[in-house]
Formats: structure tokens, C-alpha cells, sequence
């Protein structure tokens, strides 16, 4: 068995339930070499569920970290590949991370899903409750897993998205990030959900649950109600911002 396919195993028991094959030709600039990018996804409430079976076993896990989330992904990387040769290259969305990469682009490109009109991936059975969560750049020739063929479920669509969006953020064209940056200031209705995602058809079994919503969207609030309900002294002193103030 391949390093990357134990790795993928391990990566999966902690709720990275999601796995595709890109192209890595592109990607020469974060691996020299690089052939084929595994991109790896959280589809549900697999990887939320690990998480806090984590915190309860090692409330330190939170008060110590300034993103618990991206550190219990790190952490879980770190024990499947502990020494990873330089012809391979794991890489995280997180703020700890020196390169930054698109990594809905690489989603796409390795089959997880279609593009959607509310500018998120959209997963064949998990629609638009999958979040991107590492990508392993390696040199080895593996086979690809995408582009998914045809257009997706949004193609027919009466769009549920931009008529449950109370800021008319979802346009003809998709999603208007100015704009729904704009609706989070003027109004709180969108404040710890988003209704658009919450209306799309595909995948809503695996909504996330409310508490696992309002981390992903205020990490400071959300590890408040954590640490609250798991009864953790929190003494980490910030953990990033709200994303509303990224604009
Ligand atoms: C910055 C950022 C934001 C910014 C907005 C950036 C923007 N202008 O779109 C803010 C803070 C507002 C934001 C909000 C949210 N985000 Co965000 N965000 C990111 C982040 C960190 C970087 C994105 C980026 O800057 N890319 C690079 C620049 C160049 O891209 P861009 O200018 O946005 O767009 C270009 C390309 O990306 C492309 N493009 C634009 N839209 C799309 C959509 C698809 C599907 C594809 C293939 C390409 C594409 O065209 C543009 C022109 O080149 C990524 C993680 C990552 N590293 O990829 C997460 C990420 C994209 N976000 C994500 C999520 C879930 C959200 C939220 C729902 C937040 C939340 N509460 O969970 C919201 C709402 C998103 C929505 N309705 O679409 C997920 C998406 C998962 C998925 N299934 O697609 C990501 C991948 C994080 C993750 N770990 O999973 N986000």
C-alpha cells in the first residue's frame, strides 16, 4: 500500500471523509516535480464529531490553540506522514500555513464537485456541506479523479439559494461577496448561518449542526460556546476573526 493511501485511511477514521486526484502540473511553484495533488474534504459532521471527541480527551487542544480545528487537522497529518520525504507536500487553508492555494480550484479539479452558483463546491452527496481541508502535492503519478462530467445540480435548478438569501447576495452570475459582506453589517439575520446554504436541495441531510455553523463563521463565539459546554477553562487569548471582517 502507498504511503498516501495509509495516509488517506488515517485521514478518514478523523472525519476527512472526502478524497480526490488532480493534476499537480500547475502546481510547480509549492512542489518542484509535483504530478498529482490529493486533496482531501470534510463531507457532514464526521470531522466536527472527531474534533470535540478530541477536546474531551484533551481540553488543552483548545485552550492552547489559536484555531483548534486547523490544529487537530494538522496534528492528524502529522501522525499519518510524520516524516514526509521532499517529494511530497501537505498543505493546509490555514492561517499558520506559509502558501496559500485556491483550494476550491483544486476541489474541482479533483472531482469533489461542481462549481455552484453559491460559489461554494458542491458535493455530489454532501452538496454544500463540505469544507476543504488539506491537499498533499506529490511527485508520484496517480490517477486522476476529475473533473466530475456534466454541469451539476445546479444546472435546472429553480435556485432556492438566492431566493433564501435575505441580502439578495446570489445574483444570475452566483454569489456577490461584496454584497453579503455588506448584509452581515447592516443586519444580524445572516449571523451564524447562511440561509442560501441551508436551502440548497443537494446534500441537506448533512447540514452542519448549529454550533458547528456558528464556529466556521465567528471562531471567538464558537469556541466560547465549546469551551462552555465542554467545560474548558479557555485561556487562548484570540483566535482569529469573524469572516465578515475579511472584506
Ligand atoms: C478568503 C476566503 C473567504 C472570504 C471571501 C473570499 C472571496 N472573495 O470569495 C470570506 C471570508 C468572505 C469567505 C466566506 C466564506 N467562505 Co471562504 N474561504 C476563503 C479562503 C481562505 C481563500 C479563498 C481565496 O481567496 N481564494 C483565492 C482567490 C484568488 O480566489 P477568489 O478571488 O475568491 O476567486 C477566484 C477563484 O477562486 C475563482 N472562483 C471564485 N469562486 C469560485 C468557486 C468555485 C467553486 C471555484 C472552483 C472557483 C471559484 O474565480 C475567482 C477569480 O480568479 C478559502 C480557503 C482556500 N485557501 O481556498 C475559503 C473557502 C473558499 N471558504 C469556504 C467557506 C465554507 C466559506 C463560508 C461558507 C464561510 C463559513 N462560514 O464557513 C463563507 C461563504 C462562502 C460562499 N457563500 O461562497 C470553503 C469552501 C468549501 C466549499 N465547499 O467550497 C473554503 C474552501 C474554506 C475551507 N476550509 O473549506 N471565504
Amino acid at each position: 500500500m502507498a504511503l498516501t493511501d495509509s495516509a488517506s485511511a488515517a485521514l478518514r477514521r478523523i472525519g476527512l471523509n472526502v478524497v480526490g486526484v488532480a493534476d499537480g502540473a500547475a502546481y510547480q511553484h509549492i512542489l518542484p516535480g509535483c504530478r498529482s495533488v490529493l486533496v482531501y474534504g470534510s463531507g457532514g459532521r464526521a470531522l466536527w464529531d472527531a474534533f470535540v471527541e478530541d477536546l474531551r480527551c484533551h481540553p488543552e487542544h483548545l485552550a492552547d490553540e489559536a484555531h483548534p480545528l486547523e490544529a487537530f487537522v494538522r496534528r492528524a497529518i502529522q501522525a499519518a506522514d510524520p516524516l514526509p520525504p521532499p517529494t511530497r507536500r501537505w498543505v493546509r487553508p490555514a492561517a499558520d500555513e506559509q502558501v496559500v492555494v485556491d483550494f476550491r480550484q483544486l476541489a474541482v479539479e479533483a472531482g469533489l464537485g461542481w462549481r455552484s452558483l453559491l460559489g461554494l463546491v458542491l458535493h455530489p452527496d454532501f452538496g454544500p456541506w463540505m469544507g476543504l481541508r488539506a491537499a498533499c502535492f506529490t511527485t508520484e503519478l496517480l490517477p486522476r479523479t476529475g473533473p466530475l462530467a456534466g454541469a451539476g445540480p445546479c444546472l435546472g435548478c429553480p435556485a432556492y439559494c438566492r431566493t433564501a438569501c435575505p441580502g439578495g447576495a446570489i445574483g444570475l452570475k452566483g454569489w456577490d461577496v461584496g454584497r453579503c459582506a455588506a448584509f452581515h453589517r447592516e443586519s444580524s439575520r445572516c449571523h451564524g448561518t447562511c440561509h442560501s446554504r441551508r436551502a440548497c436541495p443537494v446534500g441537506a441531510e448533512h447540514a452542519y449542526s448549529a454550533e458547528q455553523l456558528a464556529y466556521h463563521e465567528d471562531p471567538r463565539a464558537g469556541r466560547r460556546h465549546l469551551a462552555a459546554r465542554l467545560g474548558i477553562d479557555d485561556h487562548c487569548p484570540d483566535s482569529g476573526v469573524p469572516w465578515t471582517s475579511w472584506t
